[in-house]
């Protein structure tokens, strides 16, 4: 078995979180996660607080294990969601796509355990000052919102630079990638790719399909010209998309607007080509379909087995 301190301050069985998914990770992913031992999240993303409050409600009929809600620190709605939470009893919060300084004093006064999701040291020291009791570090191999530096320099950095647990996240989808996430410092994973193709995932298979046929060269970066790159799989929204960030004719507004709607129409239309399908690089090697409690069972035997034969190249 593989027990970490994640484990004890969470409640949770195995030291797995998972992403905190715009327009994917909503009651039934979260549930089925926390079921399955780890910490299920659902994405406030760009819920109002009333929405959000549904669809925890919602998680609490379908568990009775923790879980917690992730904040699109870039939504409209995060001043209103951050109160929602408070509300609603949620223990844990993780956030992305910004600094939570803010909310934190309003979220530690409530008990909540709060992680931020963070792209390098300098902002992991911070949410360590402010009270975050661990971090999210998320390389650039991750789908969605992404840094600079990738997993496998940050982690061990961010590890360096705080005393509080660090969760590694960004290209993990395997028993390798927990094994090497732990050697790296961390005290667990946060997994998001592997899990858009979960049984319990209710996104369009059209979505879904598109992750298990992808390779590994697959994913490319868009949306750097107005500083909020993200990464999904290369179709004829980002080659459209790519073609008119790099045209200094069009106007920032333009590009903009290109990119309204485009997660929802993916994920819930199941229009692959016109929508954003945001997909980590380690799609290539997300190819079965299966219930999210098993793809933990199997990543965590995995993971046991090499850490288990580890010295072997030690002589
Ligand atoms: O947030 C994510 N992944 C996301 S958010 C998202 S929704 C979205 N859609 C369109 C455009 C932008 C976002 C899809 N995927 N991951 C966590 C993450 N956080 N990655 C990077 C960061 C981050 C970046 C800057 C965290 C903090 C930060 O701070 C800057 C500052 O304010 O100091």
């Amino acid at each position: 078995m593989i027990k970490t301190p994640l484990c004890e301050m969470l409640g949770i069985e195995y030291p797995i979180f998972q992403g905190g998914m715009a327009w994917v990770a909503d009651a039934s992913l979260a549930a089925a996660v926390s079921n399955a031992g780890g910490l299920g999240i659902i994405a406030a993303m760009n819920s109002n607080g009333e929405q959000l409050a549904a669809e925890i409600r919602k998680a609490k009929e379908l568990t009775d294990k923790p879980f917690g809600v992730n904040i699109m620190l870039m939504s409209p709605f995060a001043e209103e969601v951050a109160q929602t939470v408070v509300e609603e009893g949620i223990q844990v919060v993780t956030t992305g796509a910004g600094n939570p300084g803010k909310y934190m004093e309003k979220w530690l006064q409530a008990g909540i355990k709060v992680i931020p999701v963070i792209p390098s040291t300098a902002l992991a020291r911070r949410m360590e000052r402010e009270g975050a009791c661990a971090v999210v570090a998320e390389g650039g191999e991750s789908g969605g919102h992404v840094g600079e530096l990738t997993t496998m320099a940050l982690v061990p950095q961010v590890c360096d630079a705080v005393n509080i647990p660090v969760i590694a996240a960004g290209g993990i989808a395997d028993g390798r990638g927990i094994a090497a996430s732990l050697m790296l410092g961390a005290v667990g994973v946060q997994v998001g790719t592997r899990f858009l193709v979960a049984k319990e995932c209710t996104i369009c298979q059209e979505y879904k399909d598109k992750v298990l046929k992808a390779k590994d060269i697959d994913t490319v970066v868009t949306g750097r010209r107005l500083g909020h790159p993200v990464r999904g799989l290369r179709n004829a929204f980002t080659r459209e998309y790519s073609k008119k960030e790099w045209d200094s004719t069009i106007p920032d507004d333009e590009l903009e607007s290109l990119g309204g709607g485009v997660l929802r129409l993916a994920a819930r239309e199941g229009d692959v080509s016109n929508g954003s399908v945001l997909a980590g690089q380690i799609a290539g090697m997300v190819t079965k379909e299966q219930p999210a409690a098993e793809m933990i069972k199997e990543m965590f035997t995995e993971a046991e087995e090499l850490l288990g034969g580890a010295s072997k190249w030690v002589k």
